[in-house]
């Protein structure tokens, strides 16, 4: 739900686009009233009605913060605070956000706005907020200690700069940073250009995705704060597949794909179906004859990366990171493997014992996705997502790019499931199996060992069951 104060006031929505507000005259002498907004739904971009015109970002599962304009200068107002993000349908954690939500609002401005914007600290400890990217006075770049006092908590501290150059930015506090950032305290700026740019191409779709990760046992709510690598929620705006909204897009639309990291790890992200080129990084636009195709891009943290393609060809496409631990979500890492063990054995000894114990992983762990294991309360599945040919069996950093033909201009509406088109899906041979056939130069390589291993000789190799630093 969002709250709308005496002067935000919003100019209505048409065309599934919500215009920005105007304010009344009488409170610009005042502090701006904060927006809030609790909802993990995507939002409709917040088209502006003020200043130039642009094509708005959409944020998903989040949200774009509303301003005023006061003598020229575009304010918001941006509150610290403990919040309640529900991650995916029935898990909801205890994070640390901006306006209600965790990521913060993406702030939108245009190349050379006047911007002042507003912090308040209602956390329990001091904060402040530097602003990932961006040309500023020194003083305005929010490090602590550094190049201003720390905000106390109840107090507001007042920043102002010009957004110089045009770009996908991020803004996260510069005080006590790994606690306040494992809390998930962080949002993404987007700086629009101020005319045409001859390296900023103009978009159908602009999406925002800011990478970030939890340590959240299972059963429990509140991330563990002093995790260093072992997270156990791989998330985009602080959702966890099935809790990604898809990437809705109409054919031949040209897509746009900002991504921001402030995880510990890097995240190379993987778009399936298409090639796009990266269009610019955290230093601004990248020169026409340094880009090259690719189908995955990594984001290593700290880094912003705009990706960008023509969407032309229609289907379900999946977009993920892939590290394949990060298209799941809680989980322990001490399970040893057990593929190819046979313990029925042992499992029926144990189930004496523990009546809801259960054998898992000796085939795998795709067996996970269809298992109605018990859970504790307010836990994710591991890996999870109804499609509709059965469990997709991923969770974390995940999602789709859904393109259809017939999408409406500008419209988000989840489309549902692409309909294929008649012999274009892998099917079941349901033919004779034929012998295999032994290759002619099997043992015979090119580079024969001068001391062959012995026959029968085999090797097993087990991952280890802890991350050693
Ligand atoms: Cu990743």
């Amino acid at each position: 739900m969002s709250s709308r104060r005496d002067f935000f006031k919003w100019a209505g929505v048409a065309g599934g686009a919500v215009s920005s507000l105007t304010v009344g005259k009488h409170a610009l002498a005042g502090l701006p009233e904060p927006v809030i907004q609790t909802s993990a739904q995507t939002m409709p971009p917040l088209v502006p009605d003020t200043g130039r015109p642009y094509n708005p970002v959409v944020t998903l599962n989040g949200w774009t913060l509303p301003w005023r304009m006061n003598q020229g200068v575009k304010e918001f107002h941006l509150v610290a605070e403990p919040v309640v993000r529900e991650m995916a349908p029935g898990f909801s954690a205890h994070l640390w956000g901006y306006n209600g939500q965790s990521p913060g609002p993406t702030i939108e401005v245009v190349e050379g706005d006047r911007v002042r914007i507003f912090v308040t600290n209602k956390l329990p400890e001091v904060t402040s907020v530097h602003w990932h990217g961006q040309r500023l006075p020194n003083g305005m770049d929010g490090v602590t200690g550094l190049t201003q006092p720390a905000i106390a908590p109840g107090k507001t501290f007042v920043y102002e700069f010009e957004a110089r150059r045009p770009g996908t930015f991020m803004y996260h506090p510069h005080a006590d940073e790994m606690t306040q950032m494992a809390m998930g305290l962080m949002g993404m700026w987007i700086t629009h250009p101020k005319n045409r740019h001859p390296l900023i191409s103009e978009v159908d779709r602009d999406f925002c995705i800011m990478l970030n990760a939890y340590d959240i046992e299972p059963g429990s709510s509140t991330p563990k704060i002093m995790t260093m690598l072992d997270f156990n929620l791989w998330s985009w705006n602080s959702r966890i597949f099935p809790g990604i909204d898809p990437l809705v897009v109409r054919k031949m639309d040209k897509v746009r794909i900002r991504v921001g990291n402030l995880t510990m790890t890097n995240h190379p992200m993987h778009l399936h179906g298409h090639e796009f080129t990266v269009t610019g990084t955290d230093g601004g636009p990248v020169p026409l004859s340094a880009r090259w195709p690719e189908v995955t891009t990594d984001v290593a943290v700290g880094q912003m990366r705009q990706l960008e393609f023509v969407a032309d060809e229609e289907g379900d496409w999946a977009f993920h990171c892939h590290k394949s631990h990060h298209t799941m979500n809680a989980m322990g890492h001490g399970v040893p493997t057990m593929i190819g063990v046979d313990h029925r054995r042992v499992g029926k000894m144990i189930s004496q014992l523990i009546p809801d114990y259960m054998v898992m992983g000796e085939r795998g762990m795709h067996d996970m996705t269809e298992m109605e294991m018990p859970l504790p309360d307010n836990t994710a599945p591991m890996m999870a997502g109804h499609g509709p040919f059965g469990s997709v069996g991923m969770g974390g950093m995940f999602s789709m790019l859904k393109v259809r033909k017939d999408q409406p201009r500008g419209s988000y509406k989840d489309p549902g499931w692409f309909k294929h088109p008649p012999a274009t899906v892998a099917y079941e041979w349901a033919g004779q199996m034929p012998e295999a056939k032994r290759s002619h130069a099997a043992g015979q390589g090119t580079m024969p060992l001068e001391h062959p291993m012995p026959a029968g000789m085999q090797v097993q190799v087990r991952k280890p069951t802890k991350h050693e630093h």
